[in-house]
């Protein structure tokens, strides 16, 4: 084709390479927690059933996995998401006065 139905000169694009249409997916967060020496086990436990839905048996896991390795990742979420679950579990083990420490990363 040299021309297209305009007939304007030099507006013929059908044999340029299209550019491909890059489709960005938001970045992920993970967040992870982290060990201490005070938390108790079982308040841990129940800030992964609570806040990100685990049932006993996995929250148990997990907690197990940051009290012998020094932090696992508990989930990975958007921005917002993750950002929500690092200040209700920082908040919650504030409140009840535990030194317990969440935090995210890109992923
Ligand atoms: N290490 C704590 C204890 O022995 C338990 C614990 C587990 C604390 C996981 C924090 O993120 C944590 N009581």
């Amino acid at each position: 084709m040299l021309s297209d139905k305009t007939g304007a000169p030099g507006q013929d694009t059908s044999l340029l390479a299209k550019p491909k249409p890059k489709t960005q997916r938001p970045p992920m967060y993970k967040v992870l927690l982290l060990n201490d020496d005070y938390t108790p086990m079982e308040f841990v436990v129940h800030i992964l059933e609570r806040f990100f839905g685990l049932n006993h048996a996995q929250a148990f896991d997990i907690m197990l996995t940051v009290h012998k390795r020094g932090l696992a990742v508990v989930g990975v979420f958007s921005f917002e998401v993750a950002e929500t679950k690092v200040a209700q579990v920082m908040d919650f083990a504030r409140r009840h006065q535990h030194p317990l420490q969440c935090t995210m990363e890109k992923e």
